[in-house]
């Protein structure tokens, strides 16, 4: 069984999250995904994120791609997470490309191109909008 896994905030959760975990997960058997922690994603971001951690582990424990979900503390611990969860492969968006590469020692890493035309920010900026 090949395992997969990924990372993210997935704050406010939209259609360009779920077009790369389905994609993830049609790599492989099992989808394992280490969501950011709120204080992972404000020293990332310089901001909390609008939904809250428990939020964001429930909407994504929720989909059908998914298997199993954990918090994700650090960048650091990447490698400790990947190891843990037995990982054959490692995908992230291609926002990420390059970055991740020293990963190959202990799983493959594929980097797939992002969804067009949508992100967290921009829909933060539309709703703020008078
Ligand atoms: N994504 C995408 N298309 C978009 C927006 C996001 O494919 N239009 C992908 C990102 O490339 C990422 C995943 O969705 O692989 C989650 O995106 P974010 O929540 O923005 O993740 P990020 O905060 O960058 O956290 O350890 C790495 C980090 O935890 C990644």
């Amino acid at each position: 069984m090949k395992r997969v896994i990924t990372f993210g905030t997935f704050d406010i959760f939209h259609v360009g999250h779920i077009n790369i975990l389905e994609r993830a997960k049609a790599l492989g058997d099992y989808l394992i995904v280490g969501v950011s922690s709120d204080e992972l994603n404000f020293s990332k971001k310089g901001r909390k994120p609008v939904y809250s951690e428990a939020d964001r582990l429930k909407i994504i424990s929720s989909l059908k791609c998914v298997d199993e979900v954990f918090v994700e503390h650090s960048l650091e611990l990447k490698g400790e997470y990947i190891k843990d969860h037995q990982a054959h492969l490692l995908v992230m968006g291609d926002d990420w490309a390059g970055q991740f590469d020293q990963f190959n020692q202990i799983c493959d890493v594929t980097y797939l191109e992002r969804t067009p035309s949508i992100s967290t920010t921009e829909i933060i900026e539309v709703v703020r909008q008078p």
